[in-house]
């Protein structure tokens, strides 16, 4: 069965995260078709994702950025209820990766951070959506972490 994926990006986002997420959903399924939607920032990160969701998609990753000021911490409050609010209403997953502007002091370590939240995320929603409610069981309680090198178990 082709299974349907979309992607929402940001033109907010200093890191091109949404053709890194596409190329991770090609690279874990071969099937996939994806759909992108390109919004100006995060609040408009929501309505995208349940418009790919009603043009049927099986699940939807959104890439957003949050600049370092309590203004945009509070736009990304705003959007966040959205886009688990869209979760509720669609029963479907949107995985959220956000990178925080103020998670790193410099250019290149924010980047690493976006690189790998999204593509750890992207093989998250392929999983979800490929096989279903226990795809991650393996992993629960493993202390995974996606921008940072894993926290691990605690023993
Ligand atoms: O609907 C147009 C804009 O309001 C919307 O795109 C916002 O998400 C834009 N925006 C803010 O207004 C803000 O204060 C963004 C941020 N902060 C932010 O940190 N990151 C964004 N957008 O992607
Ligand atoms: O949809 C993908 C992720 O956005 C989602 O799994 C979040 O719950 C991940 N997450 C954070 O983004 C965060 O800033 C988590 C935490 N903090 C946290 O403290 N504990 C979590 N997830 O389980
Ligand atoms: O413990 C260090 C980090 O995990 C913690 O600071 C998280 O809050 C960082 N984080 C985000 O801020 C976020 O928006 C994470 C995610 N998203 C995420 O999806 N996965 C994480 N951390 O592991």
């Amino acid at each position: 069965m082709m299974r349907k994926y979309g992607v929402a990006d940001t033109t907010f986002s200093r890191v091109d995260m949404g053709s890194i997420a596409i190329k991770t959903i090609n690279k874990e399924d071969s099937d996939a078709e994806i759909l992108r939607y390109t919004v100006p920032g995060i609040k408009d990160l929501p309505v995208a994702a349940k418009k790919l969701i009603e043009e049927g998609c099986n699940g939807v990753i959104t890439l957003g950025w949050v600049g370092k000021t309590m203004l945009d911490k509070y736009s990304y409050l705003a959007a966040s209820i959205g886009l688990i609010t869209v979760q509720i209403l669609t029963s479907t997953h949107v995985i959220d990766v956000t990178v925080h502007e103020d998670e790193a002091d410099s250019e290149e370590k924010l980047k690493q951070i976006a690189i790998d939240r999204a593509s750890k995320h992207a093989k998250n929603l392929v999983l979800l959506v490929k096989e279903g409610k226990n795809a991650l069981t393996p992993y629960a309680g493993k202390g995974l972490r996606q921008g940072y090198n894993n926290a691990g178990p605690i023993d």
